[in-house]
């Protein structure tokens, strides 16, 4: 197993999202920071109010970091906790979409838009239509683009049913199906939804979906979606249980088979990541909360590579 690296030493940056993008790998953060916040089931304490964008030359190269590229004194509709974030590129644009809190303390999804990786972004006036919860990751297949949501507890995400916020608001029962991530369509401006979302389904060796009482399987936040082989690998986070978990599908839409870890779990309660290739090699991206001494809210972005078996299944890594 190569040794995992410490991409930014010198602050709090989590929830990495990387691409590559002009030939160089581009890092699109959460910015942590000591808002005094103390910490609860709800994320409080992840109260980020600004993003910057880093890039590389390489896996090993120096990191870049390209300053301040959006923040919440520019979006007007604003409330508070700007948390993990995605960049896609169409057409000559980068498009940066974000999950934010409104004003009603509902979190809604952003876009921002502009001409280099590095930003400066601007935002849209107004969240997208339809959008909610958190964590979108956007994965262009055959010049569509798709956007993967969703996140539980502090994410809202089971405040919703058929994408209608639906008091009360309870998670379904152990023994029932959980909670799906979800999957939309983007308009061709990128800008909008073209459908309703839809749920993603994960499923059993048996073909059944995963319970809600799976809490080791079962989908909690941090979406990513990758191609290996002609196959869809989703991946996301389970939360409580801490790990980086992984599921294929012939399709963008799926249904997904669950496969199994990535990264067991790190220091640190919260884990999420990304996946890219890079001239041949597959690295994963992600954080740990060793050098703030284990402060949940205050992590630090890390690269490892990743490596897969001969069948495409994915070497589980140890996170600590
Ligand atoms: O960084 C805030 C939130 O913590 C992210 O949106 C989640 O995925 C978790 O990493």
């Amino acid at each position: 197993m190569k040794a995992s690296r410490y991409l930014f030493p010198s602050d709090y940056m989590a929830d990495p999202s990387a691409h590559v993008f002009e030939d160089k790998i581009y890092i699109y953060p959460s910015h942590d920071w000591e808002s005094g916040i103390p910490e609860n089931d709800n994320g409080d304490h992840f109260n980020m109010r600004d993003y910057h964008v880093f890039s590389m030359n390489d896996p090993e190269a120096e990191v870049v970091d390209h300053g301040v590229a959006l923040s919440t004194d520019d979006i007007p509709w604003a409330g508070r906790q700007l948390w993990d974030s995605d960049v896609a590129y169409k057409d000559g644009k980068y498009y940066m979409y974000f999950p934010l809190k409104d004003q009603n303390d509902i979190f809604r999804m952003g876009v921002a838009v502009s001409d280099r990786p590095e930003g400066p972004f601007v935002p849209q006036a107004n969240p997208m239509k339809g959008s909610y919860s958190i964590d979108p990751c956007v994965f262009e297949d055959n010049g569509a683009y798709y956007m993967y949501f969703g996140g539980i507890w502090g994410g809202q995400l089971q405040f919703y049913r058929d994408n209608k916020l639906t008091p009360p608001c309870e998670l379904p029962h152990f023994h029932e199906p959980a909670l799906c991530p979800k999957i939309v369509k983007l308009q061709d401006n990128m800008l909008e939804f073209a459908e309703a979302p839809r749920d993603v389904l994960l499923l059993d060796e048996e073909g059944n979906p995963l319970k809600q009482g799976d809490t080791e399987r079962r989908f909690f936040e941090a979406s990513w979606v990758h191609k290996y082989g002609g196959k869809y690998y989703f991946s996301y986070s389970t939360g409580d249980t801490h790990l980086l978990c992984y599921a294929i599908g012939d399709n963008p839409y799926g249904p997904f088979t669950y496969q199994g870890v990535i990264m067991t779990p790190v220091v640190g309660w919260t884990t999420h990541h990304s996946i890219l290739e890079f001239k041949n090699k597959w690295y994963l991206f992600y954080h740990d909360a060793v050098p703030s001494g284990g402060k949940t809210w205050l992590r630090s972005m890390k690269m490892v590579e990743l490596e897969y078996d001969e069948q495409g299944l994915i070497k589980t890594i140890a996170g600590q």
